[in-house]
């Protein structure tokens, strides 16, 4: 019997935990803890435990398919490129986008992402940022000059006061929520905002259960409190900060309609708690802030965005220990996707595409012969699927890897008119997905344990996957399935890639943010953060010490008003519905609900509804119930429990029979085009006993 450790980044959440997968007689059998990673010293969470128990599953994708006649036929490698070549030849580039994923490395997204701009030549790209972070982005790119989490994990335990709002880090990132509690130990104060009292609001020196959608309001109220008490960094201010948007600042959150009287009628937590909460973030030495999809996910997304750099700046929490905005990036590299320019508007490291120097420079070191496509944005997930339902022919062709839209996008009725319109699909995946299942191409992908490449965490740490076994049957690593196309479409000249590593190179050659970056500095238990221009260059664990990343270098202020969800409830649907996360399952559960540990624990979906909701509804714990809004009915046990505020409901999405996502609302951020997952209005019913 052969076993080998082979030391790996968790394919989840990220957080970037390392952990070791056991292999045995060349096959994946489990796994054991890395104790050298400074992310989770040798600690995981369950996912990261069961992380091997989808690899080796019966039915992972592993011949290419083809649809013929309604049916999937397995097809020959060549075969399935002939088409694909053939049929991409036949369309505008503005008729085909490309989705790439969050869920594979640097090296596929930046192979995707010059595919989509310089083989196919459409500006259409992008992935599920869109539905994630892209208010992040935006938001702390107008606040600061970049849009990333400003501080790292390890220095959140530094914190002397910690304020979750709209994170459940101990579920969606359990070792970061591991630092929150080395903060509590080293005698910080917790405070922890949400509408539900989650297994992290438990842990909370000071908790709050509040109105969705009120997050505005909330932080107006808080920011009102510490001016009229003298707590904010007056000094730090002056120094870092634009005065003039100060000002503007200060004269909107002391209007009355912000005072903590008006924000507890909106938002539904006490006057009291908002003091308590003012006080603590306030005279903190340091404070760090959290947030998640809670803030983002809302027609006010940037705004909410916005509202933290606000709080943060106020108090003079950036670019110091234990302070700092930390957006908590979701999968395991979608902060890498962002960096490879998987987005409408930008190449690798953030470079325009509408700037003209940026697409001077691409065309130039990728040398297409016929050019890349033009310097203009293309469109985003959501407004792709929009022009898809809206604009039957605008849109022809699309390619999908490793994203599940079929599950992961709001309103799927509306999805699945969208992609009806579809002449084209090819998805490249690990697994028969719910969008795999309509495309006309299927091609399987290598997961995480069969391949080298590397992924950026949420504090941008740059870190390795290596190889632990072979792939199923025909299966191909994505940045290789995707140079073979390239090539049979006549452009193998620009793809030359041998392996992951030279991808990465090439990355680094083109991106200043990684410029300084290469595989054997990387290939050490620490990693290095971006910015790392150069190869002397240590990282960059904290963002904007001396100044922001503005060319002016100042913080900017925004003075913002609260603004109602795009939906809110009536007399015909009374409650509001919120969706989201459990710490067992992964997002369309693809991988999750194939793991039999994690399947075993939760089985199947539910809703969350209030004691005394169900009360009035008549409605007992466990029972099938009918959730309904304006775009479509699922049905689903209700669970009935004192952690959610009256008023409010709650779905996770992972669960295809009962899919949140039937029932929410494609309502978009007008700047981040970010869907309002995490508020609409729902009735719920009993189902009668004769029908
Ligand atoms: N186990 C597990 N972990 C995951 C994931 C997973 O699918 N499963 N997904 C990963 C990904 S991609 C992401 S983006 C992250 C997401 O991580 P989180 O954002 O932490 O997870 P969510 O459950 O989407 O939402 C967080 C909280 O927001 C609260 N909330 C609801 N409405 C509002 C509101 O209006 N305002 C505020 N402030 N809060 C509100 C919800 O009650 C919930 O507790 O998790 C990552 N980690
Ligand atoms: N209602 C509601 N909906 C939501 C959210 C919410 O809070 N509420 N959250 C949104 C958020 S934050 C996100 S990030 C999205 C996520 O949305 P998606 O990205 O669509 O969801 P996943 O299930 O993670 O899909 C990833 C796919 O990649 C495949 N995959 C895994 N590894 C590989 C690989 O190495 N190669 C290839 N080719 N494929 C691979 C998996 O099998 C899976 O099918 O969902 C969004 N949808
Ligand atoms: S916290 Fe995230 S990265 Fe760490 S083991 Fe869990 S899922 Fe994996
Ligand atoms: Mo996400």
């Amino acid at each position: 019997m052969d076993i080998k450790y082979v030391q790996t980044t968790c394919p989840y959440c990220g957080t970037g935990c390392t952990l070791n997968l056991v292999v045995k007689d060349g096959k994946v059998v489990g796994t054991a803890p890395y104790h050298r990673s400074p992310v989770n010293e040798g600690k995981v969470c369950p996912k990261g435990t069961y992380a091997h128990e989808f690899v080796n599953r019966e039915d992972r994708l592993s011949k290419p398919l083809i649809k013929k006649n309604g049916e999937f036929v397995e097809a020959s490698w060549d075969e399935a490129y002939a088409l694909i070549a053939e049929k991409f030849k036949g369309y505008k580039p503005s008729e085909m986008a490309v989705l790439s994923s969050a869920r594979t490395s640097n090296e596929e997204n930046y192979a995707l992402m010059k595919f989509a701009r310089g083989v196919l030549k459409t500006k259409h790209i992008d992935h599920c940022a869109r539905l994630c972070h892209a208010s992040t982005v935006a938001g702390l790119a107008a606040a600061f000059g970049s849009g990333a989490m400003t501080n790292s994990i390890g220095d959140i335990a530094e914190s002397k006061c910690v304020f979750i709002i709209g994170s459940n880090t101990f579920e969606q990132h359990p070792l970061i929520g591991r630092r929150v509690m080395q903060a509590k130990k080293n005698g910080g104060k917790l405070i922890v905002f949400d509408p539900r009292y989650t297994p992290t609001a438990k842990q909370a020196d000071l908790y709050a259960s509040f109105y969705s959608g009120a997050d505005v309001a909330i932080f107006n109220g808080l920011m009102g409190e510490i001016i009229r008490n003298g707590w904010e960094a007056k000094d730090w201010i002056a120094k870092r900060c634009d005065l003039e948007r100060y000002e503007e600042l200060k004269a909107k959150v002391l209007e009355p309609a912000y005072s903590l009287e008006n924000v507890s009628k909106i938002s539904g937590i006490s006057v009291e708690d908002l003091k308590t909460a003012a006080e603590w973030i306030g005279t903190a030495e340091s404070a760090a802030v959290l947030y998640s999809m809670g803030i983002t996910q809302h027609t006010v997304g940037v705004d909410n965005v916005k509202s933290t750099a606000n709080l943060q700046m106020l108090c003079g929490n950036i670019g110091i220990p234990g302070g700092g905005v930390n957006a908590l990036r979701g999968q395991n590299n979608v902060q890498g996707a962002c960096d490879m320019g998987a987005l409408p508007v930008v190449f690798t490291g953030y470079q325009k595409v509408t700037d003209p120097a940026a697409h001077k420079k691409f065309e130039d070191a990728w040398g297409f012969p016929d050019g890349i496509c033009p310097p203009e944005n293309g469109y985003e997930v959501t407004i792709m699927i929009n022009v898809l339902a809206d604009n039957p022919g605008e849109l022809k062709a699309m390619y999908i890897m490793g994203e599940n839209p079929l599950l992961s996008d709001p309103d799927l009725t509306h999805v699945e008119k969208a992609f009806a319109n579809l002449e084209f699909l090819v998805v490249q995946d690990i697994f028969l997905t719910e969008t795999a299942e309509l495309a006309d191409v299927v091609l399987p992908a290598t997961c995480y344990a069969e391949k080298n490449g590397t992924q950026t965490s949420t504090e941008r740490r740059v870190q390795m996957w290596r190889k632990a076994q072979e792939p199923p049957g025909e299966a191909k690593v994505d940045w290789q399935i995707i140079s073979e196309i390239a090539a049979k479409m006549g452009y193998a000249a620009q793809f030359p890639y041998q392996s992951a590593e030279d991808i990465f190179n090439e990355i680094a050659e083109v991106t200043p943010s990684y410029h300084g970056m290469n595989y054997e500095r990387l290939n050490k238990p620490e990693a290095l953060h971006w910015p790392c221009p150069d190869v002397d260059h240590p990282g960059t664990p904290i963002l904007h010490c001396e100044k922001c990343a503005h060319p002016h270098g100042k913080g900017m202020f925004h003075a913002l008003e609260w603004k109602p969800p795009a939906e809110v409830p009536d007399a015909e649907y009374p409650y509001i519905l919120t969706t989201g996360r459990c710490i067992w399952h992964w997002h369309t559960g693809s991988m999750t609900r194939r793991s039999e540990t994690l399947d075993n624990e939760v089985p199947t979906g539910w809703i969350e509804i209030n004691t005394e909701d169900a009360k009035d509804l008549g409605i007992a714990n466990k029972e099938m119930v009918r959730a309904i809004t304006r775009r479509g009915e699922v049905e689903v046990p209700a669970m009935v429990t004192d952690d959610i505020k009256k008023g409010e409901m709650f779905m996770p999405f992972h669960f295809k029979e009962c899919a949140a996502n039937r029932l929410t609302n494609n309502a978009l951020d007008p700047g981040a085009k970010i869907p309002e997952f995490k508020a609409c209005a729902i009735k719920v019913e009993k189902i009668q006993e004769a029908e």
